[in-house]
């Protein structure tokens, strides 16, 4: 079986059972100009992650493997939106330079063209910061027979981290690619990882995209 060289050891996965997931590689986040920018975040911190998921993407396309997109944001009422995430997130529904902030069906809300969802990909719209709550995730899991995921995209220390700690209460596997996921902040980048490896793997491991891209193209 392919094995990554990976934090905190080897991570072992078995092809037939392993998904690629691209956490909310939105414009919302990306775009200079957009909401993530707006409220002072620097996107170059993101957008590092761009060239390598391409690649990536690619070469999972390539090898015939699953991808799972997802995307944050809510119906345009807002009714999937709880009062507590709106409190402190009063932008969500405001008209923004790209359409009505994480609503979906905005401009903003949608993946970013270099990571558009090819035709047959899975795309998870989440009204949460993690992939399982209110989504059909498990149910896509279970019936691809995925029980071990490889997890991409922004940002780290939130839809990440949240994601991945729900698929760890969940049984799966988790492999983290550090070049491949972003925060706004650095030290919580660093952070972040560190605390997926820690104490044996506690929620996971982190590994480079290239190590996983030559496992997956021999
Ligand atoms: C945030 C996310 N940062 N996708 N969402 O609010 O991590």
């Amino acid at each position: 079986m392919p094995t990554v060289a990976a934090d905190p050891g080897p991570f072992t996965f078995d092809l037939d059972s392993t998904a690629l997931v691209i956490i909310d590689m939105q414009r919302d986040f990306l775009l200079p100009g957009g909401f993530g920018e707006s409220l002072g975040n620097d996107v170059a911190q993101l957008r590092r992650t761009i060239e390598p998921l391409v690649t990536l993407l690619a070469a999972w396309r390539a090898a015939g493997l699953p991808v799972i997109h997802t995307r944050e944001g809510h119906l345009p009422d807002l009714s999937d939106c709880p009062p507590a995430k709106l409190r402190r997130g009063s932008m969500i529904g405001q008209e923004g330079r790209f359409g009505k902030i994480l609503i979906r069906g905005e401009y903003g809300h949608d993946i970013i063209d270099e990571l558009r969802p090819a035709a047959g990909e899975d795309i998870i719209d989440k009204p949460g910061k993690g992939a399982f709550y209110a989504t059909e995730l498990s149910e896509i899991l279970e019936k691809s027979g995925a029980r071990q995921l490889i997890v991409t995209g922004v940002t780290t220390e939130v839809c990440v981290h949240t994601t991945v700690r729900e698929a760890n209460d969940r049984g799966y596997e988790c492999l983290v690619l550090a070049d491949c996921v972003g925060s706004y902040f650095p030290e919580f980048q660093s952070v972040g990882l560190q605390m997926i490896a820690a104490q044996g793997g506690i929620f996971g491991w982190v590994a480079e995209s290239p190590a996983l891209i030559k496992e997956i193209t021999r």
